[in-house]
């Protein structure tokens, strides 16, 4: 049995890469010094991966931004706009990703969308029906050249042709809007077959072909395309051996014509779906097709339990007739979505540092599994110290919080439920709030200035006491409010200075959380964020956001809205622990967050916004699991939120606007008042109160009306227009006037000219559309 690796962090041990991409982004660095510190880290990477053990290191998953936006700059899938502009490639492939606004070219970034159930967000390709797919560059062939030069000989990785067009959309130059963009296939298939060649010329002898479709419902629609794609590629490029790989699900019934396909070896993620195992090994039992075996978590950073996953892969050998060989042990997905190296956490303890395994050191797990499978002997120490390690862990997590497992074990239907109907508490709040028609709020914060992060940074390093920081925030928050009164919003925020990232942030304050001085984890291009870890049960020592929000409140007549991040998001953007359910971690985080909300209203708060943009992302592949995970999400909101008296406003807020299949559940939280995002997307949000579902009782809504994602001030009457849409489809009385979400990433100077003219539209709607 062979060890591999699916794909690597492209960050770097000490973030060199994104920093050199903000450098040459700024022009503090020219091309060439970019170029040269990726492939410095590339090399790193193969280094690393081949010193841990592993026997098949993959390339050309380094990118500078996102892999899929390399497939679509390989395969030539670029937007005419972007491929006429002039700039040079690597500055073309840096429009697409974030836009270009420099020496006259004014070009938008694509769109970015979530990458299956995770927080990485990909390029979505934009296809067309003339499009002419080419080999625009060589890039897979050039990574593999590259590192065969430097001594190792890899498996590349490419995402397979189905999946590419699946995650596309039809481009504005699109005769048919609602093209099936897998329709393309036969067009694409060749270019993949001439890359493949130049693959095999190169000396590749095995190529790894990401279908994470294939674990999709979607992807038995495909059947007859992959029996065409895959027989092509290996009647013409029969030097290739192709090894198939799918991860974050299960592939169930597509194992029935996968198992058909040429291919020489087959991935499975075990770590996501263990039951589904057996299906596939059965199906593949009488072949010779590889499984590799995708037992260590490319999505956690949970120590590997290697007996338990060695009992498995042992189980699998039996099963395919002691044929060691047709096994490899392999990390469930790419470890893209795991931090680098655990070497720089110096603030954990020894103890807890133990439990975790990084990417690096995953690479490690995957290397002795394999060992252990080939000769027992060769990793009996290696074996022996993780059994202690995982032992130690299973030990703490004896340690249960008896409190907070019996507060959980004790929820009651009725603690999912406000004490009235909406309509009842509808009205209790108007009065108590004195709120105008069509009021105006803001979704919570406000620039993080450099003076901001400056101050922080100075607290972190301790080169300000935590008065003088305190003080600092508090003079920032009365600036905040003065500037909304101002400007004449109706429901004021604190504008959030205290806090870094919204996840972070409360996990810092809650017990039961570890956190990371290192561990980055790409969220898009050169953004990363470090999830908090989830290690034992979640309880709150003590109030968060009171002592911020009353302070604010205390400088102002109006209604200042308290602002928490809701218990989903919490969970989805944190490593979970492995031991117990997610529902139930979740309903620990949310009981956490319901005493928060009441001593928010025990503080003399009257709104409340509890923020969910994590929700719908976090939907299993396969809607058959939809049903238990939203029937969890949904009432750990509603738990969250339901302590309080029917005079509490609660709000939720939603950073995109694509509800169309989970809508009932986004109405199902009851929250008194929603926002969506709404301004670049207006009829997707409205057809969705239009639709079918739309007596099923939607509160007060809020619907984004300018794009905070850009300086641009968008005028009086583009905002009015916006309004008087909404107004017409969900009525008057509904709806409330805010941006598309928070103004952390605007300048003072923009977000009041836009709010401006926000507010002014809505003085016009409110005469006009009463
Ligand atoms: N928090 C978390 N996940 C998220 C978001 C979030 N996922 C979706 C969306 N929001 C992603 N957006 C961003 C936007 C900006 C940054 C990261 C994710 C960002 N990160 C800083 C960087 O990379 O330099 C680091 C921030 C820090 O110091 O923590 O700017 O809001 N969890
Ligand atoms: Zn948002």
């Amino acid at each position: 049995a062979a060890s591999s690796v699916l794909g690597f962090p492209r960050i770097g041990p000490q973030r060199e890469v994104k920093k050199a991409l903000e450098a040459y982004w700024s022009d503090k660095i020219q091309a060439d010094e970019l170029l040269k510190v990726a492939k410095q880290q590339r090399l790193h990477t193969y280094e690393i991966i081949k010193s841990q053990g592993v026997d098949v290191i993959p390339t050309g998953t380094f990118t500078l931004y996102d892999h899929i936006l390399d497939f679509s700059n390989t395969f030539n899938i670029i937007p005419s706009a972007y491929a006429k502009s002039g700039l040079s490639p690597l500055d073309t492939f840096f429009a697409m990703a974030r836009g270009h606004q420099k020496g006259g070219v004014d070009l938008p970034a694509n769109e970015m969308r979530k990458w299956f159930n995770s927080n990485y967000h990909y390029l979505v390709p934009e296809l067309h029906e003339s499009l002419e797919f080419k080999l625009n560059n060589t890039k897979p062939v050039d990574d593999f050249v590259e590192a065969k030069e430097a001594g190792y000989n890899a498996r590349p990785v490419l995402v397979g042709p189905i999946t590419l067009l699946w995650l596309g959309k039809a481009s504005r130059e699109a005769k048919n809007p609602n093209l099936d963009t897998v329709s393309l296939l036969e067009k694409l298939a060749p270019v993949y077959v001439e890359l493949l060649k130049k693959l095999a010329a190169a000396g590749a002898d095995w190529v790894q072909i990401d279908e994470p479709v294939l674990c999709m419902d979607d992807g038995a629609k495909y059947a007859s395309q992959f029996k065409s794609t895959y027989e092509l590629f290996a009647s013409q490029v029969p030097e290739i051996k192709t090894l198939l790989t799918t991860y974050f699900g299960r592939v169930d019934d597509n194992v029935n014509f996968v198992k058909d396909l040429p291919i020489a070896g087959f991935h499975v993620d075990v770590y996501s779906a263990p039951n589904a195992l057996n299906n596939v090994v059965s199906a593949f039992a009488n072949k010779d097709t590889v499984l590799s075996l995708g037992l260590v978590s490319g999505r956690n950073i949970w120590k590997n339990d290697l007996a338990a996953s060695l009992k498995i892969a042992k189980d699998v050998v039996a099963q395919l007739g002691n044929k060691a060989e047709r096994v490899q042990i392999a990390t469930s997905s790419s470890l893209l979505h795991t931090p680098y190296t655990i070497k720089n956490e110096k603030k954990l303890s020894a103890e807890v540092l133990d439990w975790f395994s990084f990417a690096t050191e995953k690479c490690g797990e995957v290397a002795t599994l394999a060992a252990a499978l080939r000769d027992p002997s060769t990793a009996a120490d290696r074996l022996e110290v993780n059994e202690r390690s995982i032992k130690a862990r299973r030990d703490f997590e004896k340690n249960s919080n008896s409190a907070v497992r019996d507060r959980v074990a004790a929820i009651k239907p009725e603690d999912l439920n406000r004490k009235s109907p909406f309509a009842v508490r509808r009205e209790v709040q108007r009065k108590r709030l004195n709120l105008p028609a069509l009021p105006t709020t803001t979704i919570g914060s406000f620039p993080q200035t450099k003076e901001i992060r400056s101050q922080r940074a100075r607290f972190n390093k301790g080169e300000i006491d935590q008065a003088q920081y305190e003080k600092f925030l508090e003079n920032e928050i009365a600036d905040v409010v003065k500037r909304q009164e101002a400007l004449g919003l109706d429901v004021l925020v604190h504008g959030e200075p205290e806090r870094n990232d919204m996840v972070q942030y409360f996990g810092e304050l809650l017990d039961g959380f570890e956190f990371t001085q290192n561990g980055w984890v790409q969220s898009f291009g050169s953004r990363y964020v470090r999830p908090p870890i989830v290690v034992s049960d979640v309880s709150r020592p003590q109030p968060m956001t009171v002592r911020w929000s009353q302070y604010a409140q205390s400088l102002t007549k109006k209604v200042m809205k308290g602002m928490l991040t809701g218990p989903v998001t919490i969970l989805n953007w944190s490593f979970p622990r492995d031991d117990i359910s997610r529902d139930l971690q979740s309903k620990q985080i949310a009981l956490a967050l319901r005493d928060e909300v009441c001593d928010l209203e025990k503080a003399g708060i009257v709104s409340v916004q509890i923020d969910e943009p994590a929700l719908r992302e976090g939907l299993p592949l396969r809607k058959s699991d939809w049903d238990s995970y939203l029937t969890w999400a949904v009432d750990s909101f509603r738990l969250s939120a339901a302590g309080v008296s029917d005079e509490m406003n609660t709000a939720s807020h939603f950073c995109y606007s694509s509800f169309e299949d989970c809508i009932a559940a986004v109405f199902a939280l009851d929250a008194d008042m929603i926002s969506i995002e709404n301004s670049k997307s207006d009829e997707k949000l409205l057809k969705v109160f239009t639709g079918d579902k739309k007596d099923e009782g939607v509160n007060d809504i809020g619907p984004g009306v300018f794009d905070i994602h850009s300086p641009r001030v968008a005028p009086e009457q583009e905002q009015f227009e916006k309004i008087k849409r909404i107004v017409e489809v969900v009525g008057f009385d509904k709806v409330w006037i805010n941006p598309d979400c928070g103004l952390k990433t605007r300048t003072w100077e923009e977000c009041t000219a836009q709010l401006e003219a926000m507010m002014a539209a809505t003085q016009r709607a409110r005469k006009e559309l009463a």
